[in-house]
């Protein structure tokens, strides 16, 4: 409301030198307007390359301006001193003898005249109003931004959100109220898939479907909570298991999970036809002995923003896995793997996998696929970045960072992984050779798997990426990304600050 005064009474004043309030009579002095900075030789100043300059009051002219200025001699209306001073059009014409009386009557009766046709209403409702001023108020069609009273919502259901330059639209990234909820996002005014969790505030994003998770369907942990709790907000869960059985059998449902307290040690597990999204708030640590998280065969996990430490396997992969914002560090010893797509598919996105003390790979590709998108994948002396077993035909690396400390290829037995605008240490036609990586001082803390890019980082990385329509719009800190197509980007999924 407050924007919409201040764009209103901007337009306003650039109308006209005085503007009477809508309900009394309350008058406002505009001061760039020439008719109070001394008339014809303000406008001279303020357009100089024109032949002449009058300043006008704006009542008798076919085009207002807004300080006043016109080149054509206002007739009526035309304050060559500025408003103090008479109207001095009679003075110009030399008829002085006539000029009191003429100059009054005329005056009164063009005033009142031009002032009843101005006013006659250009609308009596807005369907009489489109294009980008789609509202009628106060007899005049006006742009939505500019409306004080009329709305986009209330004059035009189907079209409720108010678009930039003033036009009623279906949606706009801030509105989407109107999109359906398997289209649920808005891109150029018009609703698409989701893509990110943030345009699902209420659940997340089903990234398999698009749709919106059910709000209904929402349940919150927090491991510092005193618990047992009831999955509430207000009452959360402590782990991962009480909300798990919540969602049930075959149940659809989004679990938000709160970090800061001690580490979530129960797994993750979702059972063949589940779909779960695991929200958290970047501060979440899971830190489990055996497979943090298992995605059966048939079941869809979704998770964002969690830090999952040790354990046997990160991210165990047998059905549909989408991973965004996601650390997944190796301090003990993985044995299978920080991500292994066993079967189905694994989208990894904006993430960090890796950690010195490697003995697995960093992302095993098995009979599933996997697409890597913006990731950091950096590994320990003992182990490749990206391991295939069966060659790795259907899985993809973009925009992505990947290293090993180890002395050799950090991409192990994938002949048919298609990579693409990628930083290695390997030399790969359409990526950047960073050349080996001599120590772990790219990093901000390799060992502690911060794989945020140090001071010491290769220059290179920060170009090797190429930004394409349907990438995330941020980095695994919530840094914008260049969101246009083709241009130039930081690999892997930290741009530095
Ligand atoms: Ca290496
Ligand atoms: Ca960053």
């Amino acid at each position: 409301m407050d924007i919409r005064l201040t764009i209103t009474l901007t337009v306003g004043f650039a109308v006209g030198a005085f503007i009477p309030a809508l309900q009394g009579c309350s008058v406002e002095t505009n001061p760039d307007h020439c008719v109070n900075n001394g008339g014809d030789e303000y406008c001279a100043q303020q357009h100089s390359d024109w032949e002449n300059a009058y300043c006008s009051d704006n009542r008798c002219v076919d085009e207002v301006t807004e300080d006043g200025c016109q080149q054509e001699e206002p007739t009526g209306c035309w304050y060559c001193n500025g408003k103090d001073e008479d109207e001095c059009s009679e003075a110009a014409d030399g008829d002085g003898e006539t000029g009191d009386g003429d100059g009054d009557g005329d005056g009164d009766g063009d005033g009142d005249g031009d002032g009843d046709g101005d006013t006659e209403p250009e609308c009596m409702t807005s369907d009489e109003c489109s294009g980008e001023t789609p509202l009628c108020e106060d007899g005049g069609c006006v742009g939505c931004e500019e409306a004080m009273t009329a709305s986009c919502a209330g004059e035009y259901p189907e079209t409720p959100a108010c678009a930039a330059g003033g036009a009623c639209v279906v949606c706009t990234g801030e509105d989407a109220s109107a999109c359906p909820a398997e289209m649920p996002a808005c891109a150029d005014n018009v609703c698409v898939p989701c893509d990110e969790h943030d345009q699902c505030p209420e659940s997340a994003c089903n990234m398999s479907t698009g749709a919106c998770m059910p709000s209904d369907k929402v349940w919150w942990v927090n491991s510092g909570a005193p618990g047992p709790g009831d999955g509430s907000e207000q009452d959360p869960f402590v782990n991962f298991a009480e909300a798990l059985v919540a969602i049930g059998d075959g149940g659809e449902g989004t679990i938000f999970a709160v970090g800061g307290g001690p580490p979530y040690t129960s797994s993750i597990t979702v059972n063949p036809g589940q779909t779960v999204a695991v929200i958290g708030d970047g501060e979440v640590v899971v830190a489990v002995a055996g497979q943090a998280v298992i995605v059966n065969d048939d079941a869809v996990g979704i998770l964002a923003g969690i830090n999952i430490i040790g354990g046997t396997t990160g991210v165990n992969c047998q059905g549909e896995v989408w991973l965004d914002q996601v650390s997944i560090l190796d301090s003990m010893g993985m044995v299978g793997g920080g991500v292994v797509a066993t079967g189905g598919h694994v989208e990894l996105r904006n993430s960090f996998v890796g950690g010195n003390s490697s003995t697995a790979p960093g992302v095993v590709v098995g009979q599933g696929s996997a697409r890597i998108l913006y990731s950091t994948l950096a590994t320990g002396v003992d182990a490749p970045a990206i391991e295939c077993l069966f060659g790795g035909a259907g899985s993809v690396v973009r925009n992505s960072l990947i290293v090993s400390r180890a002395v050799t290829d950090e991409m192990v037995g994938c002949p048919d992984i298609t990579t693409t605008s990628s930083a290695l240490e390997m030399t790969i036609p359409g990526n950047t050779d960073l050349d080996e990586m001599v120590d772990t001082a790219w990093f901000e803390s390799f060992n502690s798997g911060d794989f945020h890019l140090s001071g010491n980082a290769p220059a290179e990385i920060s170009s090797a990426a190429s930004w394409l329509a349907g990438d995330p719009s941020i980095d695994i800190d919530g840094e914008l990304r260049p969101t246009r197509d083709g241009v130039s980007d930081y690999a892997g999924a930290d741009i530095p600050e």
